[in-house]
């Protein structure tokens, strides 16, 4: 890269140079006015200043001619910035659908990756040059934000709740990742880099060193050591609804509410389950809060995603349900707040089956988070 003074980080991505172009038009604007008006500021407080104590200043009645102008010009300019902004955030918002996932960790003071075929990086993400790479992004403690400059990518990781960003490189080369979020005493420290590879060499890369068990092998073998198919398997008379084909459905809720199945529903069912109870069923579920770390929870809804609904196409319905559940803005109706704490604590106790639940855990979700 380029050590020399530079105006902009290197354009490494396909939205870096709409991102930089955007803002250059917003800086001309600015520039062009901020320089017209203290040019026309000067000029006329010498062209009319008080010559003689006997200058009266003229009562001037307002011109439509001017005002007109100086609305519509104006207008004109900011009319451009909406739509050109709108657009170039909507597409940096929505990850194109046949982006590849890779999991997301952010930790005091670390970030965590996990590919799809199961590969696990710290600091460090190989992806491939040419194809979109959506990030599913959660946080084991506080706010952090992923920010990678030469991508023009930025994007806080919460935790509480899942955010996506993505990206798709154009050049091969290394990039920095930064944390952007101040988070605590080594937040200068998190940092990292984005090695972008030839397709074929990330191939390579990715089908050597150790080979970890894809998120969803883990999901699977998750579910029955947590007993979650004691309740989910078993068709209709099971005391849990079927999860197969639940990812980017509407689900019904108690009360009529209807929301979509996206992940960060998902989540929240797994952690919060009393919090948002499915139609027709006993908010028996026990919280797993304080029990399934992120990764563990990403994982259980990777498995999720594979379920078959139709006995069939169980390869398709993993892309598409991938693909389709997740919806970057959050749910529409309110998550995790003080409402959902006190029904955790009020339900849980009673029912749970094998699994000890912990009322307690139940608190704000920044201080359960922490709880290892
Ligand atoms: C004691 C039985 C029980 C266990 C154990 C259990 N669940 Fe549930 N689960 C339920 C019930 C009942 C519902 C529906 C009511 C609700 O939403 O809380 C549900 C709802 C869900 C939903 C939302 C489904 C939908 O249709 O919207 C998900 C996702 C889920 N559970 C995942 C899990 C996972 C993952 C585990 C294991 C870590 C698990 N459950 C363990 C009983 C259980
Ligand atoms: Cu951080």
């Amino acid at each position: 890269m380029n050590e020399a003074f530079q105006m902009f980080p290197t354009q490494a991505s396909t939205m870096a140079s709409r991102v930089d172009n955007l803002m250059l038009y917003l800086l001309a604007v600015t520039v062009f006015f901020s320089v017209a008006i203290a040019v026309v500021l000067i000029v006329f407080a010498v062209k009319y200043r008080k010559k003689s104590d006997s200058d009266v200043t003229p009562a001037i009645h307002g011109s439509t001619l001017l005002e007109i102008t100086w609305t519509v010009i104006p207008l004109g300019l900011v009319t451009v910035m909406f739509f050109w902004g709108a657009n170039v955030y909507f597409d940096q918002m929505y990850a194109p659908a046949n982006s590849m996932e890779v999991f997301v960790t952010g930790k005091q003071w670390m970030w965590k990756f996990q590919h799809p075929n199961g590969k696990r990086e710290i600091n460090e993400l190989h992806v491939p040059e040419g194809r979109p790479v959506k990030l599913i992004m959660a946080s084991e403690d506080v706010i952090h934000d992923f920010f990678v400059p030469a991508f023009r990518v930025k994007m806080d990781v919460m935790p509480g709740k899942y955010n996506t960003t993505w990206f798709h490189a154009t050049k091969t080369g290394e990039y920095h990742l930064f944390c952007n979020q101040y988070c605590g005493e080594d937040h200068s420290r998190m940092v990292g880099k984005i090695i972008v590879m030839k397709p074929e060499d990330y191939e390579v890369w990715l089908a050597g060193g150790t080979r970890n068990e894809s998120p969803a092998a883990t999901g699977e073998r998750l579910f029955t050591q947590w007993a979650c198919n004691t309740c989910h398997e078993g068709g209709r008379d099971a005391r849990g609804p079927i999860l197969a084909g639940v990812p980017g459905r509407n689900v019904i809720l108690t009360g009529g509410v209807v929301v979509v199945a996206d992940d960060t529903y998902l989540r929240d069912s797994i952690l919060n389950p009393a919090a948002r109870v499915v139609d027709g069923y006993q908010p028996i579920m026990p919280t797993f809060k304080g029990l399934l770390s992120e990764d563990q929870v990403m994982s259980l809804i990777a498995y999720i995603k594979t379920l078959d609904d139709t006995g069939a196409d169980t390869g398709t319905k993993a892309t598409t349900g991938a693909a389709a559940g997740f919806t970057a803005a959050p749910p529409p109706s309110p998550v995790d707040g003080v409402t959902s704490v006190s029904a955790v604590a009020g339900d849980t106790t009673t029912t749970a089956p094998t699994i000890s639940t912990n009322p307690t855990d139940a608190g704000t979700t920044a201080q359960a988070e922490t709880t290892p």
